[in-house]
């Protein structure tokens, strides 16, 4: 969720471990191309965000201002066009892709659409334009979100509020939340179908941890595009939450330090990095893969292709994966509380609610950094530093290993580390702080992983003990004065997969239990019934039915042996979906999440699993809504969307900051090479490897 009010400051983390880190010995045969002409998915530089904000102003299509810019992106050349860029860069000189950038901005109480040819930045020029007519609003900017903030100090009745709490208003903060859509709610109210925010304050005196000190009760409506309170109310008042025991920055608690001591580790790598950067192409040991950022996803991976030892060639697994939103209703249906149902990536934008990571703690010594640029509502390019770390993780794991002792005589052991590169952000969306990691494998698995840290939405109460608790409190009391209120995270992927090549079937193989009619004492068994979905209707799986092995394959493509190329989907434990009625306004607006697995004919407008629009949007635009064409998705360009789910019922522990919970799902090859590509790796001992400064146990 969603308030932007100030820094989180960083807490020191000692590593835990001594790490020795090996250059990875796979063997790459393509060496990095020197490209002649910039990757035609890199982001869009400061000078193209510069010149497209430059061409709408300029334009005669907006006419109205003031302009804010809310949304400045890549818009994709064609997919065929990458692709043929991809597959042979250096004859790509004749052939220049056009840089084209999709601006969505707001002017006259309107959601204005112009994609800018910015491919000379010198003479950018608007090549379509559209007024937005459909239901919702593009995400807040963060000078709108200051500006509104600004408000409520303002304003009489909430002044008197505060005073009425007796508190000083030195003391108060506010944060704008977005506010979801219900239905007629906004009948005959002063903001009927505008853009607005609903405001939350905080006491901000005594503690960084302003969510622990909610001002219970009270209610503003900001209007966005007028920037003035359009509604008020102030219901109840709760006592504030104290201040002692919601700290959180080392400076402020200590020292004495007593939490538990780990010793200091370091991480060497006395042979260099094992990957290159060749711009955003990223290169490491059999992987290829670009690195974008987008300011609404993110981090986005293009293009991931794996170099095949025993075919002598690269080939094609992932054309685009990157976070499309993350949902996160809130489960108390009072006044202050019922419109809290997040959309944190459409709403809010996770590539501007990422900061730059903290060298040796965000990631380790051994990481690289990348910047990114995003455009702010003048349109001015905005740099951040270190967004994006990319680095190679041995963490003591095994990749694969065997002790034979069948021989008692002739013992074999042989082992491989589970050495692996990581591409990693951190989107902090108010009080939500979201560890995106895109982890590559040698074996072919790429590994999403989603950490959730920072600090809960809490509620002020007036229960300081669970004994005086006679209602449904809609949460945990994680303090004295304190709910965590019961949610939960919705974490949506596009992942538009190319196994192999561009013509993809989704396979679902069910596990069924079967009864033995041998001649063997055996009764029962279980066998895979196989089905492949032909259309958008079968591509659609919720996985708490039946055991199932779900396969991206590429039908035109078999083994030497037989079988169909491909790759499996491995959920990981947070399989959880929506509990909420279907006819409940926020399910309506997310209804993909009842479903963790959708599959869709690629389609290069289908990117926001929540709208284009999810600010208040209504549904009418979302994966689910588009999946009601059917339309076919057999041995065509699918894309998969994957939702990680979590229901979160908070505990003391997640207090006063929450420690990290991690979801994942792989992507892991399957029937894709003809054997295990790690079987010719070298065995760790080689060289200075061996090489340890831990000494013995203290
Ligand atoms: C985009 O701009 C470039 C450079 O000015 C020009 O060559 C190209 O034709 C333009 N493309 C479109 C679609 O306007
Ligand atoms: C409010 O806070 C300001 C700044 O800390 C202080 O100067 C002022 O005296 C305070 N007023 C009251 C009524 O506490
Ligand atoms: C592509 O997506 C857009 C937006 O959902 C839709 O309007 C259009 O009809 C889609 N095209 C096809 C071929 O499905
Ligand atoms: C060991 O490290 C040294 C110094 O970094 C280097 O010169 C030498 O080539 C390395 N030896 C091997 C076998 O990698
Ligand atoms: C191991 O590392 C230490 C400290 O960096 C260095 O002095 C020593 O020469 C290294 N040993 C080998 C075998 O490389
Ligand atoms: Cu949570």
């Amino acid at each position: 969720m969603a308030t932007k009010m100030m820094p989180l400051l960083s807490v020191l983390l000692p590593i835990a471990l001594a790490i020795l880190l090996l250059a990875t010995s796979v063997t790459v045969a393509n060496a990095a191309s020197s490209h002649s002409h910039p990757h035609p998915l890199n982001s869009l530089s400061a000078a193209e965000l510069k010149a497209a904000s430059a061409a709408v102003h300029a334009s005669s299509f907006v006419k109205a201002r003031p302009i804010t810019i809310h949304y400045v992106g890549l818009d994709e050349p064609d997919k065929a066009d990458v692709l043929s860029y991809a597959s042979n860069p250096a004859a790509s000189s004749t052939t220049i892709l056009p840089r084209r950038a999709l601006v969505i901005a707001r002017a006259g109480g309107e959601s204005h659409e112009l994609i800018v040819n910015v491919t000379d930045i010198s003479a950018p020029s608007v090549v379509s334009y559209a007024i937005h007519r459909g239901a919702g609003f593009p995400a807040f900017t963060v000078e709108e979100q200051a500006a509104a903030s600004a408000l409520p100090p303002t304003y009489p009745p909430f002044v008197e509020s505060v005073r009425r709490r007796g508190l000083n208003l030195s003391e108060v903060g506010c944060g704008s939340l977005s506010k979801g859509w219900f239905g007629g709610e906004d009948e005959g109210t002063a903001w009927r179908g505008a853009r607005v925010a609903k405001m939350q304050c905080f006491v901000v005196s005594g503690t960084a941890n302003l969510y622990a000190r909610p001002l219970a009760g009270v209610t503003l409506v900001v209007d966005m595009d007028q920037m003035a309170v359009v509604g008020y109310r102030d219901r109840v008042v709760q006592p504030v939450p104290k201040a002692e025991g919601t700290e959180y920055r080392a400076d402020k608690i200590g020292p004495p330090f007593t939490g538990p001591a780990v010793a200091p580790g370091v991480v060497v790598q006395p042979e260099g990095k094992g990957f290159r950067m060749d711009g955003n192409v990223v290169s490491w040991a059999n992987w290829e893969f670009h690195v974008g950022f987008d300011m609404r996803a993110g981090t986005v991976i293009s293009s991931a292709t794996i170099h095949d030892a025993d075919a002598g060639l690269r080939r094609r697994v992932l054309y685009r994966g990157f976070v499309s939103d993350v949902f996160v209703p809130y489960m108390d249906p009072a006044e202050e509380w019922y419109f809290r149902t997040f959309m944190d990536a459409g709403e809010y934008n996770f590539g501007i609610s990422a900061f730059p990571l903290q060298p040796g703690s965000d990631c380790p010594a051994n990481a690289a950094y990348l910047d990114a640029y995003y455009a702010n509502q003048d349109g001015e390019p905005v740099k951040v530093d270190n967004v994006i770390c990319v680095f190679e993780r041995y963490a003591g794991d095994v990749a694969w290993r065997h002790t034979e002792a069948s021989l008692p005589n002739q013992i074999v052991t042989e082992v491989r580390p589970d050495v692996t590169l990581v591409v990693r952000m951190v989107a902090s969306t108010g009080n939500y702080d979201y560890i995106l990691d895109w982890e590559f494998k040698t074996t072919g698995t790429i590994k999403f992983v989603a950490s959730l840290t920072g600090i809960l939405a809490m509620q002020a109460t007036s229960y300081t003990h669970t004994d005086q608790i006679k209602e449904d409190a809609h949460g945990t009391l994680v303090a004295e004065n304190t709910l965590g209120i019961y949610h939960d995270h919705f974490i949506t992927c596009h992942l538009d997969l190319d196994v192999d090549g561009t013509k993809n079937s989704f396979v679902k193989n069910s596990l069924t239990p079967m009864r033995n009619t041998g001649d063997t004492p055996r009764r029962s068994y279980w066998t895979l019934r196989r089905e492949v979905a032909e259309t958008e209707s079968d591509g659609q799986v919720k996985l708490d039915d039946a055991p199932r092995v779900l396969l991206f394959v590429n039908p035109s493509k078999k083994t030497k042996i037989g079988n169909e190329i491909g790759y499996r989907l491995l959920p990981g434990g947070a399989t959880a979906t929506s509990l909420l009625d279907d006819d409940d306004y926020p399910q309506r607006r997310a209804s993909y999440t009842k479903k963790q697995v959708w599959v869709t004919p690629y389609n290069r407008s289908e990117k926001w699993v929540s709208g284009r629009y999810a600010q208040q949007s209504t549904g009418e635009d979302n994966l689910a809504a588009w999946t009601k064409k059917n339309r076919q998705i057999k041995d065509e360009d699918i894309v998969l969307w994957y939702t990680l789910g979590l229901h979160h019922v908070p505990c003391q522990e997640d207090f006063p900051v929450m420690p990290s919970l991690s979801a994942t799902f792989e992507l892991r090859p399957f029937n894709f090479f003809e054997s295990n590509q790690l079987i010719r790796t070298r065995p760790p001992g080689h060289g200075n490897s061996t090489n340890c400064s831990c000494g013995g146990v203290g």
